[in-house]
């Protein structure tokens, strides 16, 4: 594509808001009004849910646009992230449900503090029966700046069935598929219209002195007026313009198109909100990766400055094309422009996040960072032959989803996913099972028990072995005792006379700290001390194996008659919510053996509340999913190791 036919260099725009809010219906909109082809579901109600962000590029009155549809679920959150990190605009896509606004309330924090302009739409409007002024007040709740509306409803035989714009105050009636038809402004609207009008003037004025002396003087400013204000309050952040729309109906697809063309930032005014220097060398940013067969490696990049060609060297690797997204297909180009979203081709070694520049490394930009792990799943192959391609398709997978991180737990063997739920992982297990060709099971993580012994005991160790010629024969007394919590193991040497020759002795150390790795329970022992006390040898037939094997039967015996017992991890955990939630968050803890520590404030969260509390690690699995589940899918938990503890649970070998 690179530039527009009217020489501006391409925008971009993020489809953000709530799963379901119908932000990828809305996409399908957006392109089919530009004429674009789009592969649309054969059934609208059975659309998949979008779990990476979708790139589609189009050409409206002749500028050149990329648009961005963005994963909606929370597990996908940090897609949603790395899209708004590299576009110009954002259009929030809500539900017209008051009850709904708290899903958006992380979004339109996230949008206030990273600056990003944003839009917000009420979609769904063709079905909607009830009072857009209820739904912006629910959302004005979360929302860092004022909300205008920007179009007011035209309600016919209960429906909106279409709406007055307030800046050029010109009323249309939706048609399904097509413009909206220009109407005259329903006379029983024309008081409330003022009055509506009169507020959105009133809220631009706030911030435009020279407007703010018409309204006092009661002089009628031009739609054009308002509409270099809203431009430049929606690039400073200072208001959050709403609209009303229904992608499906594609009921104000062309007006919020329209929005799109007048207000969205150029990409300077992004380079220079960001801080990005609008001159040097070309510049380029990776915010995605993806394996895609035969075509190989794709880095979704945004061009911040300059032209870049492909077979250029990136990254210190030779780029291998270029890519658009063009009616839902890849289409190779050329090069790329300054404001492009593009994808790159076989960029080797470059990871999710990178600034990169031609035979150059530039400075990095900053990128979101990965998220904290909430959820964990082993995995294992059903056929032990795919083991290595298992690896093989984690590491891809982890390099395309930063979300995503992999450990190999030595102690159990088990190769364990962590990331953001049970979807966000699942979803990763049926993307390798169809792009590797791989059959696996999940399991939940083990947990790491510990054993640790109550009462000092004494216990005799002995081997004698006699096998025609040469024997065996060792001989070792011990004494074991529980240590302090955390103190670790700890071999004593207390033999007095040469009982035990001085050579064998580190040798009965390292025997007694072996046999601790599996306890009666078959556990790591933690916390003990071994005293070696007295023992005896024999002049040709005591050799380190023999004082090895000695001293395994004294520590087997030993450790099973010292009133073993099982400890299990327990984590510290906060979790956050909106303080309304605190009692079902403090419900969840305790009802997962947790000990409540203490609730307070969040820090630099208005209106949430941190739960903290002492929680087994065993509880934690699916802590998650049924936080989520009781608080709309907002609360989130962190959690660190915090101690290791007595239990009564059974140990499951
Ligand atoms: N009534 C109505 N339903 C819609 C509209 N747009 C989308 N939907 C429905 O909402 C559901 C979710 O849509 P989708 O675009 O997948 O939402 P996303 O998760 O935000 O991408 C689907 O069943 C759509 O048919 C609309 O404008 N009006
Ligand atoms: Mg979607």
């Amino acid at each position: 594509m690179s530039k527009s036919r009217n020489g501006e260099n391409p925008r971009s725009v993020a489809l953000v808001g709530p799963q379901g809010s119908g932000k990828s219906t809305l996409f399908d909109a957006l392109m089919e009004a530009t004429g674009a082809t789009v592969k649309r579901p054969a059934d609208p109600r059975n659309r998949p849910a979008t779990t990476t962000i979708r790139v589609g590029h189009c050409s409206f009155l002749d500028e050149a646009w990329s648009i961005l549809d963005c994963p909606g679920s929370i597990e996908f959150a940090h897609e949603v992230h790395a899209a708004l990190a590299m576009v110009d605009i954002a259009i929030v896509v809500c539900e017209p449900d008051p009850a709904r606004a708290t899903t958006i309330a992380p979004l339109l924090r996230a949008l206030s503090g990273e600056l990003v302009p944003h839009i917000v739409l009420i979609n769904k409007i063709d079905t909607f029966d009830g009072s857009v002024a209820d739904v912006i007040a629910s959302l004005q709740a979360y929302a860092g700046s004022p909300l205008v509306l920007r179009q007011m409803p035209i309600t016919e035989s209960g429906r909106i069935g279409g709406y007055v714009d307030l800046m050029s105050e010109r009323a249309y009636r939706y048609r399904k598929g097509q413009a909206s038809e220009l109407i005259r402004i329903p006379e029983s609207m024309a008081a409330e219209e003022a009055a509506e009008r009169g507020r959105l003037v009133e809220t631009l004025a706030d911030r435009d002195d020279a407007l703010l002396e018409k309204v006092l003087e009661d002089i009628r400013p031009t739609p054009e007026e308002l509409y270099l204000d809203m431009r430049k309050d929606l690039l400073a952040g200072a208001v959050i313009e709403v609209m009303l729309g229904a992608g499906e109906a594609t009921h104000g697809v062309r007006r919020l198109w329209k929005a799109l063309r007048h207000e969205t930032p150029t990409t300077a005014e992004t380079c220079d909100r960001k801080g990005i220097d609008a001159d040097g060398p070309p510049l380029a940013q990776i915010f995605r990766t993806e394996y895609a067969g035969h075509t190989g490696k794709l880095s979704y990049a945004r061009i911040w400055r300059g032209e870049i060609k492909d077979g250029v060297t990136l990254g210190g690797t030779r780029l291998g094309g270029i890519y658009h997204f063009v009616n839902g297909e890849l289409s190779k180009s050329p090069a790329c422009v300054a404001g492009d979203v593009v994808a790159l081709g076989r960029l080797d070694g470059v990871a999710t996040g990178a600034t990169v520049s031609p035979g150059a490394v530039p400075e990095q930009l900053p990128f979101p960072p990965a998220p904290t792990p909430v959820y964990a799943l082993a995995v294992t192959t059903t056929d032990r032959k795919d083991d290595v391609r298992l690896s093989d398709a984690l590491r891809k997978m982890a390099e395309e989803d930063p979300s995503l991180t992999v450990t190999q737990d030595h102690e159990t063997g088990e190769t364990v996913m962590h990331g953001q739920g049970e979807m966000h992982l699942l979803n990763a297990i049926e993307h390798m099972a169809k792009n590797y060709n791989l059959k696996m099971t999940t399991r939940r993580p083990s947990i790491a028990y510990r054993e640790t012994i109550k009462a000092p005991v004494h216990e005799h160790g002995r081997l004698k072995r006699q096998t025609g010629g040469h024997g065996q024969f060792a001989d070792v007394k011990i004494n074991l005792a529980p240590r302090e919590r955390g103190a670790g193991f700890l071999f004593v040497d207390k033999v007095v006379g040469g009982a035990v020759p001085r050579n064998f002795i580190p040798v009965v150390g390292e025997a007694a700290e072996d046999a601790a790795k599996k306890g009666p329970f078959g556990y790591p022992v933690v916390d003990i001390s071994v005293t070696l006390v007295d023992g005896g040898f024999h002049a040709v037939d005591s050799s380190d194996m023999a004082f090895r094997t000695a001293t395994q039967i004294a520590m087997r015996e030993g450790l099973a008659k010292a009133d073993p017992v099982l400890l299990e991890p327990i984590d510290r955990v906060t979790i956050s919510v909106p303080n309304d939630l605190t009692p079902r968050a403090q419900r969840l803890l305790t009802g997962r053996r947790g000990q409540i520590l203490g609730f307070g404030e969040r820090e630099g969260w208005p209106g949430w509340d941190d739960v903290e509390a002492l929680v087994p690690e065993a509880e934690l699995h699916d802590l998650i999913i049924d936080l989520r589940s009781q608080t709309q899918g907002l609360g989130t938990y962190r959690r660190q190791f915090d101690h290791l503890a007595e239990t009564k649970a059974p140990a499951k070998v």
